[in-house]
Formats: structure tokens, sequence, C-alpha cells
């Protein structure tokens, strides 16, 4: 198998890319996870671009390191956000929850890398063509807006469809996931959940609590009545959310029963009725760490696991 490098593209030291969430992903956590080794990563969820700048400029204060922003399509702002990417030279920009190709010249002649997240095979192609320089594969154990397919048939299927370098991302919390990622083909992994609960995030403690107290079947998918699926973990508002959906509610009035619902949980620690979004890997998140200790673990565990094939494989 041709190996495929993204520690070069990305000039970081560790495959590691930490996942983009709404307002999660900030400059502490951003800058904290660039400055161990791995991709830090600012999450634009629907913030304009003031706020953006003052993101990259906090993150850019505290590390030389490289690092990425994450611009969500559906923001309203997103025309600006990009053009924001290409003035600050942006090292790395990653999207979501859309087709990123009609920026990608422009962010390109920036000296930008990008890197969409597509949760198809057919976005993926779609994505190389248009000139992208990895795409991250985003199974449906991922927390937050998802797609249909799992990450054991994503990846390998992405990795099939195209030939640039595939980032693995979904239900990946630790070493074993990541070498199983590895092994079906990806050169790195993006975290999500477990840098959600680091240190140096700042989410409120209620928040992170919910998911260090997480088991394996605690998250639900809401939004699938209405195109638009969402990985949460199961609370109040979830539970009469999907009870609304199972009797048909309007997608109007489900859009508007969630508006402002993410903010509710990160920011103010309301976990009874806000959106608590969480991955599948929540389960295994255990600890509060630092996003180095995270770092390590991680590489630490994937050896472990390469050395434990090793006793069926000699
Ligand atoms: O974007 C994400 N995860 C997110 S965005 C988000 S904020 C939000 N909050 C409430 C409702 C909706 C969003 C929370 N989590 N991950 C990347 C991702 N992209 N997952 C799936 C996709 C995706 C889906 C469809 C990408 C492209 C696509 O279609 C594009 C096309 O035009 O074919």
């Amino acid at each position: 198998m041709e190996k495929k490098d993204i520690t070069g593209l990305l000039g970081i030291r560790f495959p590691i890319v930490q996942g983009g969430m709404a307002w999660v992903a900030e400059w502490h956590l951003a800058a904290a996870v660039s400055e161990a080794g791995g991709l830090g990563v600012i999450a634009s969820g629907s913030a304009d671009a003031d706020f953006v700048r003052g993101q990259v400029r906090a993150v850019r204060e505290r590390t030389a390191a490289p690092f990425g922003v994450n611009v969500m399509l559906i923001n309203p702002h997103v025309d600006d956000l990009m053009q924001l990417m290409a003035d600050e030279k942006v090292p790395v920009v990653t999207t979501g929850a859309g087709n990123p190709g009609k920026y990608v010249p422009d962010l390109k002649a920036a000296g930008s890398v990008v890197v969409p997240v597509v949760a198809s095979a057919a976005l993926a192609k779609r994505m190389e063509r248009a000139g992208a320089d990895a795409v991250v594969a985003e199974g449906c154990e991922a927390g937050g807006h998802i797609g249909e397919t799992t990450t054991m048939n994503l990846v390998p299927q992405v990795v099939d469809a195209v030939s640039i370098p595939v980032i693995a991302a979904g239900g990946i919390a630790d070493g074993r996931g990541a070498a199983a990622a590895f092994l079906l083909g990806a050169s790195g992994v993006q975290v999500g959940t477990r840098f959600l609960v680091a240190k140096e995030a700042q989410v409120a403690q209620a928040y992170k609590d919910r998911v260090l107290a997480a088991g394996d079947t605690d998250t639900v998918v809401t939004g699938r009545s209405t195109g638009h699926p969402v990985r949460v973990l199961k609370n109040k508002l979830m539970r009469e959310i999907l009870s609304r959906e199972k009797e048909g509610i309007d997608p109007a009035e489900f859009e508007e029963l969630m508006a402002g619902t993410l903010r509710k949980a990160v920011v103010d620690g309301d976990v009874d009725y806000g959106s608590v979004m969480a991955g599948q890997s929540a389960g295994l998140v255990k600890r509060e760490e630092t996003c180095a200790e995270i770092i390590v673990d991680i590489m630490d565990g994937m050896r472990r696991a390469y050395a434990g094939l090793g006793e069926y494989f000699k």
C-alpha cells in the first residue's frame, strides 16, 4: 500500500487532527492541540468573520505551529469566512456540512491546505477533482451533523475512490481506533469527542460531565425525518424532539426548537434542554486530560495495538 504522509502535508508531528466542533473548538483548544504536535482546529460554526479573525490571531499569539479553521458551509457568512481564510493565510482549512468546491481555487492560491470533511465516496471524488489536498472521511459514529455510512465502511471506500490522503473520523477516541483506521487505509485520524473534554476545552463542566458519564448506547440521532441528522447525547430535549419527529414534526418547527440549543449546552451548561452533541466514542472517554496527554496516549495505544497484532501474524 502506498504510504501517504499527512504530517508532512499539514506540517505536524503526529497524524492527529482535532475535530472542528462548533462552540467547543475555540482558540484555547486549537492552540493546545497544535502545541502538542497535532493539528488544532478552530471551529467557525455559525460565527461571523470578525469573531473568527480574533480566534485566528489568538491561536497565532500562542503557537507558531500550524493550525486549521473549520468552515461550515451552511454558515450564512461563508463567503466572508472564505475571504478571511485567504486574507489570513490560514495554514489548513477544513469544511463541513456541504460542498466547498467553488472556494478551493482561491484557498489554494492563498497557500492554504484544503481538507473537506465528507460523508460519502462520491463527494470525496468530487473534492479530489476540485483540488482538495486531503479529505476527512467522517463516519456516522461521529457527533453532530452526520451522514449515513459507518467509519468502518466509509474509510476504505473513500481510500479506494481517491488518491489523496484520507483522514478517518467518527468513533475514534483512542489508539485502538486510530490503529484500526490506519489498517483501513487512512493516513491520519480526526478526533472530536475526546478533545471536547480536554482540560483546555472551554466547555461547561456539566457538558463534559455528561460525556464522561456516557456509555456506549447513550447517543441518539435526531433530525433524520427532516434530512439533517445530528448525533447527540440523550436528554430531556432530545426525547421530546424524537417523539415529535415520530408524530411528523414540520421541519421549520424542528429548526425553531433546535435553534440556539448547542450554545445553551456548551456555554450555559444546560444539559437537559441543550444539544449535547457527542460521538458514540463518548463511552470510551473517561477522563479529563490535557491535549498533550490525549495525543501521547493515542500514539502509545496505537503502538500497543500494532505490537499486539504481531502475535497473530508472526
Ligand atoms: O459538519 C459536521 N459536523 C457538524 S456541523 C454541526 S453544526 C450543526 N448544528 C445543527 C444542525 C446542523 C449542523 C455539528 N456537527 N461534520 C462534517 C460533515 N459533513 N458531516 C456530514 C457532512 C456532509 C453532509 C452532506 C458533507 C457534505 C454533504 O453534502 C454535500 C453535497 O452537496 O453533496
